[in-house]
């Protein structure tokens, strides 16, 4: 195992649990917080909730890591763009004038919007026990451009006139996407966060042509960055489906999140040198208890003789029963 690979490992323990979304809106003490901030931006800035709601589900379930509460819509917002969250519907991002959002001398201020975010890192990293990880994350650049440039429809569907309509060179956005993803992941860790765990949710959405310049160019220079400033990390290229073999081998990050379309052992026999994570269904968690803990024994018994931190394949969707969590945790550690 490579060095970073080994910090890694100390730093998340490669025998542990933590759940994407694992601070949200399942929790009934968080809804109680939410109600009473309907801002979804302000409560995110507001590093003494900030840091209560991360620790929420700490408490509740002891799970091994914590991951900050945030949002990765937070960079388009500290870039200047209007983002809000509506009830029932998601978030909603203002036009975008990309000559303003990408001007000179962002970069001050792009730090003094997302200081909150730092401070609310330090205060939870000396709440939290020693022996857990405090999680930073970012979003994937692609991902980010989804949102900021409204490319996805109702269906999910990418609207490629969207793309191939703007005069820019999507490219360039990303470039400078990747240069500020890089400051944020930066000055998390200098808060205190041990592991950053960067999402493409969207990755699996595409075009064909595209996956090297909108995926794996942007993830390799993002996990240099991180090799080169020590920072442990883990990647999420969610519905790459078969190409999360040639992703890992292209971008090499410490860490590789799988989506439930992964089959486990295929993943355990193509995805080399790279520390798993996850997987699961979140679904399986709003079935039968049964069939949520067979599925989950496939991942525990496939990865058990290697490094392999348990997690899902997405995040805990809302109608998630919080004693499901408890059972599923319970059961992982008997395990
Ligand atoms: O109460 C509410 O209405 C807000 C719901 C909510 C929450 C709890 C949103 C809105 N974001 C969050 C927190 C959040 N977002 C975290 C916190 C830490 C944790 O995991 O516990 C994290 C890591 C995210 C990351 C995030 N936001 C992603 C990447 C991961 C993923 O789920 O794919 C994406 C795509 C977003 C955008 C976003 N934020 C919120 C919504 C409703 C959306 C749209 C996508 C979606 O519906 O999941």
């Amino acid at each position: 195992m490579s060095n970073l690979k080994k910090i890694l490992c100390e730093k998340i323990s490669c025998k542990s649990i933590w759940f994407m979304r694992q601070a949200g809106r399942y929790l009934p003490e968080f809804r109680e917080i939410r109600k009473k901030n309907k801002d979804f931006i302000k409560l995110c800035l507001d590093y003494e909730l900030s840091s209560q709601i991360t620790l929420q589900p700490i408490k509740r379930f002891n799970l091994d890591s914590a991951i900050i509460f945030s949002d990765i819509l937070m960079i388009p917002y500290a870039l200047g763009q209007g983002v809000e969250f509506i009830k029932d519907h998601g978030p909603e991002l203002s036009e975008i004038n990309l000559n303003h959002l990408f001007s000179n001398k962002k970069e001050k201020e792009f730090i003094k919007v997302l200081s909150p975010v730092y401070k609310a890192i330090e205060i939870t990293r000396k709440k939290l026990d020693k022996s857990k990880s405090l999680i930073c994350f970012v979003g994937a650049p692609w991902t980010l451009l989804v949102y900021m440039l409204k490319l996805k429809n109702r269906k999910n569907e990418i609207q490629l006139d969207k793309i191939n309509n703007k005069n820019f060179e999507i490219e360039n956005i990303i470039n400078e996407l990747v240069k500020y993803l890089c400051i944020h992941i930066k000055n998390q860790i200098n808060a205190g966060a041990d592991v950053v765990q960067i999402f493409d949710s969207w990755a699996g959405l595409i075009p064909n042509k595209k996956f090297k310049n909108y995926c794996f160019a942007p993830a390799r220079e993002m996990v240099k960055f991180c090799k080169e400033n020590n920072i442990p990390n883990i990647y999420f290229p969610k519905g790459l489906r078969e190409k999360y073999e040639s992703f890992n081998k292209f971008v090499n990050p410490d860490g590789i999140n799988l989506d439930p379309e992964v089959d486990p052992l295929w993943a355990k026999d193509k995805l080399k040198n790279v520390v798993l994570q996850g997987g699961l269904d979140p679904k399986v968690l709003l079935g039968a208890e049964e069939d949520m803990l067979q599925k989950a024994t496939k991942y525990i018994q496939t990865f058990k003789d290697v490094p392999y931190v348990f997690n899902l394949g997405h995040g805990l969707l809302p109608e998630t029963d919080p004693d499901r969590v408890k059972r599923l945790i319970e059961f992982y550690r008997q395990n």
